[in-house]
């Protein structure tokens, strides 16, 4: 045995849970943590410029790799209160991720002590554990639990509260013995797997919506070979986007009343039979829930218990790991083919491929200002397969959602469920830490990108390199958008005469001269036309500057999406699309 101060065992264990990349600033109440960061060596640091930063770059981190852990770090007080919103946005999106704070000495907790603040239970809420300890002796016991929760069932945040006296209290703690707790995974049985592959055998029109479950699964290939099999289309839900790729023939298009094409919601409301794997029922996948279930049937398979029934009854609910309940369907269901007791679907295939090609929407606009329909097919042309987009939310989103391509898991990494402005740039350097040789393409609506705009610096600072697409209203556009129903335009728009910045024409913002004095390159595109140089200028320069790389598209201010309540009342505001050069980077195309 040997002893050492709560926090090297702390350091330790991180590194033995293979937990070894931070993100996060100091304070007086977590330095003894920092110290031991630094003595020990092995854990890799990033110096955010705002805590909420910090804890959104770690969300990011977590969520670009299999397995990675992002930990977020900050001192007592508003530091924590800061990183609730990445909490939430981790634990909405069932993300594991480490939240470590100082705190004060445990005999002045309940002193109004400076920046002495109850985290743990603010937290507690948004996280699968949030605990302030309060013998030093527990660390070891409390890091290695935290992260068995972070990683069996649901996957989710956990906040660990460090009072500055336990962190620095010596104990007893053997690092060559130290083992992480199994992880703990329920999986679907036979009978179970049956069952739903009979009921799915008994309808004539399925398909199978694949959640964000089946990537923290690892379950995507599996995912490809049970639809393949089976000959049944997939609707990926906005979590699951990539799980099969956009151009696969059974990929039905996304379901839903924002981010979701035509197509997907046509083939949804003509299927009678929806197997669920690792999703949610999301309300902006359903819409009302009397259309969406209406004349279907529903199996829904979810690692959580309590989520099966939670939006509503399904006809049949299994709790079950993704991976695990697809390995058992791909087994079942190849025995039903070598017997030949597969029911033929190429009709319905075949009627799917029909939507894909024929109910899309226009995207070649040539208008200036430009029209955002024009910037995501520039998009499709200009990125390719293995680009990893990063977005939260905003009309900027749901666009990107219903026009752009994604043909890998983990390629489209959003904040779904809580969509924290400010979220994406910060994310986005997580994904860049986690994997600095990918293509990193973020996306945000002007009114996101001023939010956490600091976090620029941190790109330019540690060499963070990604190219950050700015889609600029000067309107909180989704807001605007929705404000319609109230017959009003009130403080949403952005635009302002700017004194310093003739050339921003009256939208406000200077985002270039913001962008290049937080020390990154921002080009401006202002013409349809010179969005593909721009695109190709700004993946050059993140490969020479190794910063990122903002480029500004000056879009048309007011420009309605395509959205609604119901999955048969989704409005459309814009052309459809009539033929193929109309919407030229469609996956099928018209004619
Ligand atoms: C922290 C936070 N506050 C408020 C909102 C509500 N909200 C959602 S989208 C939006 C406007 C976004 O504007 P912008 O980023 O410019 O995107 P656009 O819709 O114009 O494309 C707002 C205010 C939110 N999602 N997060
Ligand atoms: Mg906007």
């Amino acid at each position: 045995m040997s002893r050492m101060r709560a926090v090297d065992a702390a350091v330790i264990i991180l590194e033995k849970e293979g937990a070894t990349q931070a993100f996060g600033l100091p304070g007086a109440a977590i330095n003894p943590f920092y110290a031991a960061m630094r003595r020990h060596g092995g854990i890799g640091h990033v110096l955010a410029r705002h805590v909420e930063g910090a804890s959104h770059m770690a969300d990011g981190y977590s969520r670009a790799k299999p397995g990675n852990i992002g930990i977020c770090i900050g001192t007592s007080g508003p530091a924590g209160t800061d990183m609730i919103t990445g909490l939430y946005a981790a634990w909405a999106d069932s993300v594991p991720m480490l939240c470590l704070t100082g705190q004060a000495p445990v005999a002045k907790l309940d002193k109004e002590d400076f920046q002495a603040v109850d985290i743990a239970s603010i937290a507690a809420p948004v996280t699968k554990m949030a605990k302030t300890v309060l013998e030093a002796a527990q660390v070891p016991g409390v890091f290695q639990q935290a992260f068995q929760l972070m990683r069996s069932g649901r996957p989710g945040p956990v906040l660990i509260d460090l009072p500055i006296d336990v962190q620095m209290a010596e104990i007893e703690f053997d690092p060559d013995t130290y083992t992480p707790l199994p992880v703990i995974k329920p999986a679907a049985t036979r009978e179970q797997v049956t069952k739903a592959l009979d009921m799915l055998a008994a309808s004539q029109r399925p398909v199978i919506v694949a959640g964000g479950g089946i990537v923290n699964a690892g379950g995507e290939d599996l995912l490809i070979e049970l639809a393949e099999t089976l000959d049944v289309p997939v609707v990926p839900t906005l979590m699951g986007w990539g799980i099969i790729p956009d151009d696969h023939r059974l990929t039905a298009g996304m379901v839903g009343i924002q981010t979701s094409q035509r197509y997907g919601n046509a083939t949804f409301l003509e299927s009678d039979f929806v197997l669920g794997v690792g999703n949610r029922w999301a309300n902006r996948h359903t819409g009302g829930l009397d259309t969406y279930r209406r004349g279907r049937t529903f199996v829904h398979v979810d690692i959580e218990p309590t989520q099966i029934g939670r939006v509503f009854a399904p006809d049949f609910g299994i709790v079950s790991d993704a991976r695990a309940f697809l390995e058992l369907a791909v087994e079942v269901a190849k025995e039903r083919r070598a017997t030949g007791e597969l029911a033929d679907r190429t009709a319905w295939v075949d009627s799917v491929a029909h939507r894909k090609a024929t109910l899309l929407r226009k995207t070649h606009f040539t208008e200036v200002p430009i029209k955002p329909q024009r910037v995501y097919e520039e998009m499709n042309k200009a990125f390719g397969r293995d680009t990893v987009y990063v977005t939260t939310i905003g009309l900027s989103q749901i666009a990107g959602a219903q026009f752009l391509h994604v043909y890998r898991p983990r390629h489209w990494i959003n904040a779904g469920q809580a969509g924290p402005l400010g979220w994406t740039g910060p994310a986005a350097l997580g994904v860049a830490a986690a994997r600095p040789a990918a293509d990193v393409v973020a996306l945000s609506g002007d009114y996101d990108f001023q939010f956490m705009l600091e976090e620029l610096a941190v790109g330019a600072q540690h060499h963070l390199p990604y190219v950050h697409v700015v889609v600029n209203n000067a309107y909180l556009g989704l807001i605007r958008q929705s404000q319609r129903a109230y017959e009003m335009d009130f403080h949403v728009s952005l635009a302002f005469e700017n004194i310093n910045s003739a050339e921003t024409d009256g939208y406000g913002v200077d985002h270039v001269k913001a962008a290049e004095a937080l020390g990154c390159k921002a080009i401006r595109v202002k013409d349809p036309e010179d969005l593909p140089a721009a695109f190709a200028r700004a993946q050059a320069m993140t490969q020479e500057f190794q910063v990122p790389v903002v480029v500004e598209v000056i879009l048309e201010r007011v420009t309605n999406i395509a959205m609604g309540v119901e999955l048969d009342g989704v409005s459309e505001f814009e052309d459809l699309a009539i033929s193929a050069t109309d919407s030229p980077t469609a996956l099928a195309l018209l004619d």
